[in-house]
């Protein structure tokens, strides 16, 4: 166990320098505290002329939209790989560096920590019974997030960080203490003066928050306002439910592809719910589908039919066209043939819930 930031420095700094490669990771679906602090410690191995890279192995489509325009503006820059780049640039004598969790569940390569010489967490979570069993760890509860402790290192050693980087590690800072009202010491605000004279900027931080929030909110109301839900199975206990995303009132209005996928996501978050399309427009004239379903409904056979494709539990497809509502309509002919032979299909698939809020939208 390392016991306070001026030992975790000098660990850092004796064991970068003795391992061939750096390699950095921190939780699955990173948020910004993870992306920052691992950036923040990729700055001070490549201060130590180390090769080093950042391990993120999550689908595009499950990252934070902020989260993710961080990772693209830096993959190249920081070396940002997949957990399979990673397998085929390992070495005997690599080292590994987890920030923002102390847990072997959390992190995508949890399953191979063997092939490491050595491996240092440093977080600011409680520990538990599936924590990474290693002597070289720093946690600290008292610290309000992994980009704190990462710049108190930095600081102290005197690194010097570009005003992106200042930003990142202020933006990890910002979300785990929700906007510096909880989980401060005055460490926090001693740090975060610090990234602020090294040229991070509030203004800036504030608005990756409000693209979060931003796309929360634009995939919440087209969840609201445009989603139908058909049972396909005649079984009354346990009917097939397919969920079919579109925005109703302005089925013009053109999303990300991201958008589309995550709203399916989130449909099959609610039980019940045994496939989610989302339908949409990713430019004038082309509508895009995203699929998601459980054991019960094969959307990748469902959209081989549609132009698109995929695996049993994840698919998508495009389609060029102006009549959404059609591909919709085809759609929903097409869901039996994602059925197993065994489920009592419904002849005449029956609506049983359509949800329209149209006036909480503004024109
Ligand atoms: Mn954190």
């Amino acid at each position: 166990m390392i016991s306070s930031i001026k030992e975790l420095r000098a660990h850092l700094e004796r064991n970068m320098l003795k391992s061939s490669k750096i390699f950095i990771i921190g939780h699955n679906s990173p948020d910004f505290d993870a992306i920052g602090s691992c950036l923040g410690l990729s700055v001070l191995a490549m201060e130590y002329g180390k090769e080093c890279y950042i391990i993120i192995n999550d689908e595009d489509s499950k990252i934070e939209p902020g989260v993710k325009k961080i990772i693209d503006i830096n993959r190249e820059k920081y070396h940002i790989i997949n957990k399979n780049q990673f397998l085929s640039k390992v070495d005997s004598n690599s080292l590994l560096i987890v920030a923002d969790t102390n847990k072997q569940e959390m992190i995508s390569v949890g399953d191979c920590l063997d092939l490491f010489k050595k491996v240092i967490v440093i977080d600011h979570h409680s520990e538990g019974p599936t924590s990474i069993q290693t002597e070289d760890k720093y946690i600290s509860e008292a610290a309000s997030s992994a980009c704190e402790i990462v710049s108190r290192v930095l600081n102290g050693n005197r690194v010097r960080y570009n005003p992106e980087i200042a930003n990142y590690l202020l933006a990890g800072i910002s979300l785990d203490t929700k906007r510096f009202k909880q989980n401060t010491t005055s460490h926090t605000h001693d740090v975060a003066e610090k990234l602020i004279n090294n040229g991070a900027d509030i203004d800036y931080v504030n608005r990756l928050f409000l693209e979060e929030f931003e796309s929360f909110c634009r995939i919440s109301n087209l969840i609201i306002n445009g989603t139908i839900i058909k049972k396909y199975s005649e079984s009354l206990l346990d009917p097939i439910q397919v969920s079919f995303t579109l925005n109703r009132n302005h089925p013009c209005e053109v999303y990300l592809k991201e958008d589309y996928a995550k709203a399916a996501d989130r449909m099959m978050k609610f039980s019940g719910i045994d496939a989610a399309f989302t339908i949409g427009f990713i430019e004038p004239g082309i509508v895009h589908i995203s699929a998601r379903s459980g054991k019960r409904v094969n959307v990748g056979a469902i959209l081989s039919e549609m132009n698109g494709g995929g695996t049993h539990q994840t698919a998508g497809g495009r389609i060029k066209t102006d009549d959404i509502f059609k591909v919709e309509e085809e759609l929903m002919k097409k869901v039996p043939i994602g059925l197993s032979e065994d489920e009592n299909i419904a002849e005449e698939p029956q609506v049983i819930k359509v949800k329209q809020i149209n006036k909480m939208r503004k024109d």
